[in-house]
């Protein structure tokens, strides 16, 4: 045991005094207390390069802090409501919906009960498992240019379509058909470019198949001027203008937008994952463990353990390993530096889960599938242990699944990134209000050309043509959870603390917080 915690610790870069060293031996569990000691260290207060002395004064602090973590698990339930609720307060849309979040910490108790076991016998177990749409074998593109223009026309086509549908929108018109003396002009278009004159009006150049036309957004029309600052590059919107003058003045912008969807019964629970980034030094491998203890019905309380009995799929939304070379100086931030042996690592940890458990996986910027969006599903050829799983299907980003009749649409989120960019009100955090966004576009990366690359193909796999369920995403490493119109989004955060690209972006993950959908009811679970 005592040589297991000290290797553990140099491999940490973690120095115990010998009183420290002392203090630790004499705990009931001393090698599940220092698992908790570096997750509270290397989480908070260090980088992973830092080598840190931890003294007796040290352990004794983080004792009383893990003691007081772990016996208030009951009025936790409401502290992290009302900081919940207090968060809420700066945002514009406080949903109800939000305010019934059920978040728990997951208490430190070892399930000892032989009632469930694991591996269960998998042959009892019924899957309606189903992929809707999966674009790693639709991928024909040369790069040729012709590719591009068939891809926007594919794009500007399939959003048309749902557009025209709207009540204001069933007379639209094309650029070329716009009469001189035409007093209103209601039209289908695409932005072309976004500009802000020298009197703070929005001026947008749109675009159709038969022309060019700008529109002007006068910021003394507040309201609307505030939805114009929302339209980004590339995307397709409904535009009624009044043509009266020199320029025509908009004065209704229409999105695609989604109807409100009827709640579908569930009587099992998915679990969502995702930027798990195995192989990097910050990936949280004992809370990840945690997790997979928990998932196995072997760790929680009566009530955790009973959520995670009902759990039937797990979605795994990219970046399930730290990849190679995906930024500069990577290398230094490498527990596993061949991405071989990242997959394996992350083949020995998803097969420790519960075999009567799907495990469905979709590639992120981190992974070793192709870069540019749609991203086929994880090559074999990288993640050759994970596919010797037969738990475990793969599937492009995005990707449609059906889980028992649950449509769940999977997006990593790298676009959030130009999004951000793009808008000013827009941030990381509450990304929720970004996938909202991406739902009212009907896109799942409007901005062309951005940080987000995007293969031209020959039709748009990016738009977003079926309304789903669920809308899980991830990359931004930070939960949130909403619902919009009866639909879930969820944003499944991270198994990875702070990278130094992270504190230089002033980005704060919630690490080891995992999002479930339990028998329809949206839960979330602390393993930290
Ligand atoms: O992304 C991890 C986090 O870093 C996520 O919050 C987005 C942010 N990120 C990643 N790349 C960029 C760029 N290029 N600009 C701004 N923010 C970014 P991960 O994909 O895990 O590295
Ligand atoms: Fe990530
Ligand atoms: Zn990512």
């Amino acid at each position: 045991m005592s040589t297991k915690i000290l290797m553990k610790c140099a491999k940490k870069g973690i120095n115990l005094s010998p009183e420290a060293y002392d203090l630790v031996l004499n705990q009931k569990d001393p090698f599940d207390f220092i698992s908790s000691v570096i997750i509270k260290l290397k989480s908070k207060d260090y980088s992973k390069k830092d080598l840190i002395s931890v003294d007796k004064e040290t352990i004794l602090n983080i004792k009383k802090n893990l003691k007081t973590s772990i016996s208030t698990v009951k009025s936790n339930e409401k502290i992290t409501k009302n900081n919940l609720k207090n968060s809420n307060k700066n945002q514009n849309n406080i949903t109800e919906e939000k305010s019934k979040i059920e978040k728990y910490e997951v208490e430190q108790i070892k399930n000892e009960s032989e009632e469930f076991k694991r591996n269960i016998n998998k042959s009892n177990v019924k899957y309606d498992f189903k992929i809707i749409q999966d674009t790693s074998k639709k991928s024909y593109t040369s790069g040729e240019i012709e590719n591009l223009i068939t891809y926007f026309q594919s794009r500007y086509e399939k959003l048309s379509k749902i557009l025209s549908k709207k009540p204001e929108l069933k007379n639209t018109q094309k650029i070329v058909d716009i009469e001189e003396n035409q007093s209103m002009v209601n039209l289908i278009l695409m932005v072309k470019d976004i500009r802000i004159t020298k009197n703070g009006h929005r001026l947008i150049e749109f675009e159709d198949e038969t022309g060019t036309i700008p529109i002007l957004f006068s910021n003394k029309n507040e309201k609307l001027f505030k939805e114009s600052e929302k339209l980004l590059k590339d995307e397709v919107v409904g535009i009624i203008a009044d043509n009266n003058g020199d320029i025509a003045i908009g004065t209704e912008i229409i999105n695609p937008g989604v109807t409100r969807i009827a709640e579908k019964e569930m009587d099992f629970g998915i679990v969502f994952l995702s930027d798990i980034h195995i192989g990097s030094l910050t990936f949280l491998e004992d809370a990840f463990n945690k997790f997979i203890d928990w998932i196995n019905c072997e760790y929680g309380n009566k009530k955790q353990i009973k959520i995670a009995e009902d759990v039937k799929y797990l979605i795994i939304c990219g970046d399930i390993v730290d990849g190679i070379g995906v930024y500069p100086n990577q290398e230094k931030e490498l527990a596993i530096k061949d991405i071989k042996a990242q997959y394996s690592e992350a083949a020995k940890f998803l097969g420790k889960i519960r075999s009567d458990i799907k495990i469905i996986i979709a590639p992120g910027n981190h992974d070793a599938s192709r870069v540019a969006e749609p991203q086929p599903a994880l090559p074999e050829e990288y993640a050759e242990d994970l596919y010797k799983l037969d738990n475990v299907e793969f599937i492009s980003n995005p990707g449609v699944i059906s889980l028992d009749g649950i449509n769940v649409l999977i997006y990593h989120g790298r676009s959030f990134d130009d999004i951000v960019m793009a808008v000013k009100d827009f941030t990381h955090e509450k990304n929720d209000l970004l996938m909202e966004e991406l739902l009212k576009k009907r896109h799942l990366a409007p901005i062309y050309g951005e940080k987000t690359p995007l293969a031209s193909e020959l039709e748009d796999y990016l738009v977003i043509d079926q309304i789903p369920d669920v809308l899980h995403t991830g990359h931004v490493h930070i939960n949130t959870y909403k619902k919009f119109n009866g639909i879930h989004l969820i944003n499944s955060g991270t198994f990875q603390t702070q990278t130094e690209f992270q504190k230089i972006n002033n980005i704060e993950p919630t690490p080891a917080e995992v999002p479930i959908l339990d028998k329809g009811k949206y839960k979330q679970l602390k393993f930290i």
